[in-house]
């Protein structure tokens, strides 16, 4: 939707009346994706390609008694068809994971999940390529499944990961934070405890765009160029180097335009090394898109988190500690993209945003036959489920003492003095003023009106429920010293480039997958420089042409690449500061910096402005001494810390009692990302999370058979919120800048998923609440909801 406030990237030019940098506008990409002219993946058109295709597992677990690739071979348009055991020749039949383990590229022993990737095909289009997958003939010896990660370490469990040496169970691993004496002695001594089971499920993210690659090798040079789905375009070209033996400066991994990323395009997937394997072997360009049930049935999926909540508190109210085990579906290869100290990612903030004497958390990680995975789905490394966790128990705290679930908040938030806050669990909060927040969103709501409303409905036997969540997150990982991914620490550079007229290139090392960075990253430099963003290109997804940095995940870019080029744009100021001194003979001390100028002290009409200083700075005039030509700075920015946005979340449900259909009727978002850079990409960031979070609390679920088999591999089972499902989404905003973030500003991409599903499942809980309902499990649909109202035990 389109505002009055809303300016075209032209309209933002340096005059008095309007502002230069932060502030709503339009899209610079939206240019060209309104038009149908954006380029992604499958637009990549090289001459002399060939099309690759991927034959997959058709169950769950089997040992692989033999291949026969004859019939295929002799396809007339096939160019090639390689096995596990041909991949296993070049020592590339298995990849490390982002996470230290490793995961098979093709099949060579066994196969592992339905869905994984057994051999492949080279032909000269993708129809032949296709119709070949059904000529490979393979023999499966099939073997029992683990499907349920409650019986993953059950004695006599079929053991999945059979390629460990010397394993003889399926465990992934243990993870565990807090101080568990500390937490179970105030536990004993607390006047109320209340626990409840939960289970967090299998969802995926579902893109638009599926996965794909176009791997170009030239034989001669010995130069990999890779187009690729990846939201991590360095990270994945050191791995390729260190994979394929490639050496590094001669991959160049280019991420075009993404339709949208939400995590799953973090990991590195076979069919990538697939493509790179073809090409090498043929000397052809060659093209691997997914389907959508490829996508859905083997690319990253999220969650997927058995949790066992306590929470013990004052019978007034006072929140103690809280306590949670939790069993961690992880797939057949722990392929979870997330700094490699952080095995469950940053679920250690399950704390929340309150003020706790302990806490502590006990994690099992399993493997099981279904897809790897994790960490995914705008999930702020598993914050998702840690929110999730926490304000399900504060809801249903609550609910037992007879409090109001707003009010019982706002008693336990953190105060703003106790700001910067160390959790119990270790994290070290920055910034945040939680009451106004809270407050807000309250009114914004109408709350107090809305609770006399549903006691009204009540009275009359109707299903309303007002549901609330307040979260706390923590994004834009680094520090470095804390924080890699396989060694690379969690730093991102940035370069920028002022030409002699003034316009300027900014280079980064952070890529978008449609949050919009080529506006906001040539706001950033606006607001820094003063020059209009639409004369600031944003160059990015281009290894050749960018910096090394860790990628965009994590809701990173802003906090991590954002700072790198508001430094960057003001190591370029200061240069210009004595450029300035030159041309107006004045001491560099004596210049003032007014948006777009310098200017001598007390005398603001003599000045010169950016655009003069970058003339100088390329021309034949003198500069000062000390100072060389061009305008230009680089940095590589190491954040202090995470930044800790933070929200407060309203939902108001009504159940069809008939149906048990839940129907949002209203959602109220007030978020906090402290200082905001384009708040209509704000709001957009916002929407789709919400959008994501109905989804998720409502319809969404990867679900599968004892057996193994995926049931929910298309659309048509996979259910996606339409703007059917969808309210009118009414959001608000408070500010709490961040204090080591150069601009204040913290992330906000994930914010709204995040904060939203708990939000809604209360909603809904608080509507059966009459009915004795104080638990159910997503995704919250008719047939669950009918069952929990006429009180069937909820499925395992
Ligand atoms: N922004 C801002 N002011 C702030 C914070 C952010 O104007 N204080 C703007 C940023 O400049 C950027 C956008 O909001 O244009 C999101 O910024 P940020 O929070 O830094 O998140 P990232 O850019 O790192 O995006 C990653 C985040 C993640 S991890 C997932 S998952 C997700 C999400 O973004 N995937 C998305 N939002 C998505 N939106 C789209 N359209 N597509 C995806 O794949
Ligand atoms: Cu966890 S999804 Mo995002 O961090 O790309």
């Amino acid at each position: 939707m389109t505002t009055t406030n809303d300016r075209t990237p032209a309209e933002f030019v340096n005059n008095d009346q309007k502002p230069l940098g932060f502030g709503r506008m339009l899209r610079k990409e939206d240019r060209r994706f309104v038009r149908g002219k954006g380029t992604f993946c499958d637009d990549v058109q090289l001459p002399g390609m060939l099309h690759l295709a991927i034959l997959r597992s058709p169950v769950a677990h089997a040992r692989i008694a033999g291949i026969d690739i004859s019939a295929a071979e002799a396809h007339p348009k096939v160019k090639a068809v390689v096995t596990g055991a041909m991949l296993a020749e070049r020592n590339l039949a298995w990849m490390p994971t982002l996470s230290n383990d490793v995961q098979a590229v093709l099949a060579t022993d066994k196969v592992r999940f339905q869905g994984q990737e057994v051999a492949f095909v080279v032909a000269e289009d993708r129809y032949a390529a296709r119709d070949a997958l059904e000529l490979i003939d393979i023999d499966y010896d099939i073997l029992d499944p683990v499907i349920d990660a409650r019986t993953a370490l059950s004695p006599g469990a079929p053991v999945i990961r059979t390629d460990v040496p010397g394993k003889e169970n399926n465990h992934c691993f243990d993870w565990e934070t807090g101080d568990a004496e500390e937490t179970a002695a105030v536990f004993a001594s607390a006047e109320v405890v209340v626990s409840e089971d939960m289970v967090y499920p299998r969802v995926h993210p579902a893109p638009l765009e599926t996965c794909g690659a176009v791997a170009d090798y030239d034989r001669v040079d010995g130069r990999l160029t890779l187009w690729s789905t990846t939201q991590a375009p360095h990270a994945h070209r050191t791995l390729y180097a260190l994979v394929a033996g490639i050496p590094e400066h001669k991959i160049r991994v280019i991420s075009p335009d993404i339709g949208g990323g939400f995590g799953g395009k973090v990991p590195i997937y076979p069919g990538y090394i697939c493509a790179i394997v073809a090409s090498t072997i043929t000397g052809r360009p060659v093209k691997w898109m997914e389907d959508r049930s490829e996508n859905l049935t083997s690319t990253g999926f999220a969650r997927d988190y058995i949790m066992r909540g306590e929470i013990a508190a004052n019978r007034d109210g006072r929140i103690l500690a809280i306590r949670t085990n939790v069993l961690a579906d992880h797939g057949a290869f722990n392929g979870v993209a997330t700094p490699v100290k952080y095995p469950a990612g940053f679920f250690g903030v399950f704390t929340g945003s309150y003020d706790l004497q302990a806490a502590h958390c006990k994690m099992t990680a399993v493997y099981t036959n279904k897809a790897p995975g994790g960490v995914a789905y705008a999930c702020s490394f598993r914050i998702t489920e840690a929110v999730y966790l926490i304000e399900r128990m504060v809801s249903r705290l609550a609910d037992e003492l007879d409090l109001d679930a707003a009010e019982l908040r706002l008693k336990n938030l953190l105060r703003p003095q106790q700001f910067p806050y160390r959790t119990k669990t270790g994290w070290v909060y920055d910034s945040g003023d939680y009451e106004p927040t809270m407050r807000k969103a309250m009114e914004l709501a109408g709350y107090a009106e809305l609770r006399r409303e549903q006691a009204g409905r009540r009275a009359r036997g109707e299903l309303m429920g007002i549901g609330i969540s307040f979260f706390t997150e923590a994004v834009g990982a680094g520090p470095r010293k804390d924080m890699d991914i396989l060694g690379l620490g969690m730093a991102d550079g940035c370069e920028l480039r002022v030409h002699p007229t003034g316009t300027a290139v900014v280079r980064l090392a952070v890529q978008t997958q449609g949050q919009g960075h080529e506006t906001t990253f040539a706001q950033i430099i606006a607001e820094e420089l003063g020059i209009p963003p639409d004369d600031v290109d944003v160059v990015h997804g281009d290894t050749d042409q960018t910096p090394f940095g860790l990628g965009t995940y994590g809701s990173r870019s802003t906090p991590v690449s954002g700072a790198a080029a508001a430094l960057a744009a003001r190591k370029v100021r200061d240069k210009a500061r004595l450029i300035a001194s030159a041309m107006l003979e004045v001491s560099a001390t004596d210049l003032e910096w007014r948006k777009g100028a310098f200017h001598v002290a007390g005398d603001p009409s003599t000045s010169v402005t950016i655009q003069d200083i970058a003339m100088r700075a390329h021309g034949s005039g003198d500069l000062p001494d000390g100072v060389e030509g061009g305008l230009e700075a680089q940095v590589c920015y190491n954040p202090e810390n995470l930044t800790y946005p933070h929200g407060a979340y309203i939902c108001v449900v009504d159940i069809d009692p008939d149906t048990a259909q839940v129907k949002v009727r209203r959602f109220i978002a007030v978020d906090d990302c402290g200082t905001q850079i384009n708040p209509m990409i704000i709001d957009g960031q916002v929407h789709g999370g919400l959008t994501d979070g109905v989804g998720m609390a409502l319809m969404e679920m990867m679900a599968f058979d004892e057996d193994g088999n995926c049931l929910t591999g298309s659309l048509m089972d996979y259910l996606l919120p339409t703007a059917l499902e969808v309210p009118d989404w009414e959001t608000g905003y408070t500010v709490t800048p961040s204090p080591h973030h150069p601009l204040g500003a913290k992330g906000i991409g994930e914010c709204a998923t995040v904060g939203s599903p708990p939000a809604i499942v209360n909603a809904v809980i608080d509507a059966l609440r009459p009915l004795g309902v104080h638990a159910i499990d997503m995704p919250l649909t008719p047939s669950r909801v009918w069952d929990a109202m006429r009180g069937v035990p909820r499925p395992p």
